[in-house]
């Protein structure tokens, strides 16, 4: 018996690639986390600001929550099993009326997994509608192999490299509208992207990307997760994390930037340049 998900629902991520909206904390309990998060934006700003927002969870107690939070985890046992570790976090956030923008990509092309089937939560922050650039989906197209991505690094393309697969036809996407609270669940090998915020308010989303079982194993890096829930991880020179106690634990603080250096290097594997995100 699935713990949060419909069976059709879990019958849509495995058709369609995702499945959206899920709510899974209260509209004003997503507004604290914001508050929290432009608190903390304005207290550390040189361990969170655009170029710094990888595995924020390991620096931020208030993210670390979220990332262990019942209703998005069962939704993953749901999909993976019980056996659930967090590989890294990304905190997408777009500007308002800003250029940003992510070209259409599929996310297991750079992580350096040795499988594509496993699953991303995006839990919206503020409104992520067509006005404040929600992610877009191309239905159905995670049944298909990794496409060749070209690096472009150009400068409003928030992915590291700018990577883009070409000619995607944009009438095929399904725009994920979601309230503040709710999130998205996308497959690692669907073809997704988003267009520039033109409202006035700021575009949040928490990418946890992404949860995996243990039979997934990291081929590229080190193998640097934290432990989620069920049986640990038993990887041989693989490195458990820890949860911080409060922002700005010193201990997991330093363990970020272990795990920042690991990911970057994975990232970036063979690329021509490197950006500081
Ligand atoms: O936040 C966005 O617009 C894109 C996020 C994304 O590509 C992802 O979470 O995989």
């Amino acid at each position: 018996m699935p713990k949060v998900l419909t069976k059709k629902q879990i019958e849509q991520y495995h058709d369609e690639g995702f499945i959206s909206p899920i709510r899974v904390i209260s509209e004003k309990d997503a507004l604290s986390i914001k508050i929290q998060l432009e608190e903390v934006e304005a207290q550390y700003p040189e361990e969170i600001n655009s170029e710094s927002r990888n595995n924020l969870h390991l620096s931020f107690a208030f993210l670390d929550a979220l990332a262990h939070n019942t209703t998005i985890v069962d939704a993953i046992e749901d999909l993976i099993g019980p056996d659930i570790a967090l590989w890294a976090s990304v905190m997408f956030i777009k500007e308002p009326s800003s250029k940003q923008y992510v070209s259409w990509h599929q996310d297991a092309t750079y992580m350096g997994l040795d499988s594509f089937d496993f699953p991303t939560p995006w839990i919206a922050l503020s409104p992520s509608n067509i006005e404040t650039g929600c992610m877009t989906m191309i239905a159905g197209s995670h049944h298909s192999e990794i496409q060749n991505h070209e690096d472009t690094f150009a400068e409003n393309n928030i992915l590291t490299r700018g990577q883009v697969i070409p000619n995607i036809d944009r009438s095929k996407g399904v725009d994920l509208i979601l309230e503040p609270g709710e999130m998205s669940i996308h497959h690692g090998a669907i073809i997704h992207g988003s267009q520039p915020n033109k409202s006035n308010q700021r575009r949040i989303g928490f990418s946890l990307q992404s949860y995996v079982p243990p039979s997934i194993k990291q081929v590229v890096g080190k193998n640097i997760w934290t432990h989620i829930r069920g049986q640990k991880r038993k990887d041989i020179n693989g490195i458990e994390l820890s949860r911080p106690n409060y922002n700005m634990d010193p201990v997991t603080v330093e363990q970020r930037r272990v795990a920042e250096e690991n990911l970057s290097e994975i990232l970036y594997k063979g690329a021509k340049l490197k950006r500081k995100y």
